[in-house]
């Protein structure tokens, strides 16, 4: 099945085919940095993948050389009258809501890092679920280079998973991470050599779409919400999201699959 998005966009490339829907980030010029139309932009993209049944996956990417150098500073620059950006007011209306976004929609999101992430491209590739980037892109919290803190949720996920030190490393020097390193220190999923990186994404993409969708919803749910919960807590989520998924079709269909040694055609019911 083809769907293919009914709006058409300026800033970003957006398809929905076969359960996968894919968002690329399209300003290869700027390496992608996000303008306010953009965001607008990958706002509707979103919308559109909420409001399509059947999108099992939604894969995040960029054009070109670069997947994303953050706000496009070129809407930033002031002639000698202008007044300053008021930035927080751009972060409510548009960086938050977006990690929000992508960290709570129950579908699995992968991020393709096809090359540098700055600045709130950085931290809005390591707010997707599953990251996996060529070997050749680097992480970079640019902010304080231009005078700014990281921000996108860099100041909460940096501590959590890769230590105090390291984030502040990062954070403090604006330095540039290889995909290797943040692979070994646990940013992200997989760091693939360029030349395997395509066809790995599609494999994972793939997989990600014929999986039960309601288990790795839950798996979703219960991994990013641990952070706010004691053992306990845990515990009985555990059992409560195991108990749902108990009832389901698709568990049904697994086990007999199991048992009937074949491939299990999973429904997402
Ligand atoms: O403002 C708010 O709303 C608050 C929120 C802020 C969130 C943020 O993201 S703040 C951080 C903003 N981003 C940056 O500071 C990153 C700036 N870019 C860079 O440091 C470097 O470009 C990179 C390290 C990402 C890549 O370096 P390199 O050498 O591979 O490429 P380049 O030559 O610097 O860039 C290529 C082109 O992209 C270049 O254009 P040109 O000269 O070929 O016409 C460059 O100007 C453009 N570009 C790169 N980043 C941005 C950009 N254009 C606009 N905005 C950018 N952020």
């Amino acid at each position: 099945m083809s769907v293919r998005g009914d709006m058409s966009y300026e800033t970003i490339l957006f398809d929905v085919r076969d359960g996968i829907a894919r968002l690329t980030f399209n300003r290869p010029g700027q390496l992608n940095a996000f303008t306010r139309k953009m965001h607008e932009e990958v706002r509707a993209a979103l919308d559109q993948v909420q409001a399509t049944p059947d999108t099992r996956v939604l894969l995040l990417t960029g054009a070109g050389r670069g997947f994303c150098a953050g706000q496009d500073l070129g809407e930033r620059k002031r002639e000698c009258d202008d007044p300053p950006v008021d930035l927080g007011e751009s972060i409510e209306l548009y960086y938050k809501p977006l990690i929000q976004r992508l960290t709570k929609m129950p579908l699995p999101v992968v991020c393709a890092v096809n090359g540098v992430a700055a600045g709130a491209g950085a931290n809005i590739a390591l707010a997707c679920d599953i990251v996996i980037a060529t070997r050749s892109a680097r992480f970079i919290q640019s902010f304080v280079n231009i005078g700014l803190v990281s921000d996108a949720g860099g100041t909460w996920i940096l501590p959590r998973v890769v230590g105090q030190a390291r984030a502040l490393g990062l954070a403090m020097t604006g330095g540039s991470l290889s995909a290797d390193t943040a692979m070994q220190w646990g940013l992200i999923w997989r760091s693939v050599p360029d030349d395997e990186f395509q066809r790995e994404v599609e494999e994972l993409v793939t997989k990600l779409a014929a999986a039960p969708a309601l288990a790795v919803s839950a798996a979703k749910r219960a991994v990013r919400g641990c952070w706010a919960t004691s053992l306990d807590e845990q515990l009985d989520l555990e059992r409560d999201l195991q108990q749902k998924l108990g009832f389901s079709s698709d568990y049904a269909e697994g086990v007999a699959a199991f048992r009937a040694k074949r491939t299990p055609q999973f429904r997402g019911r």
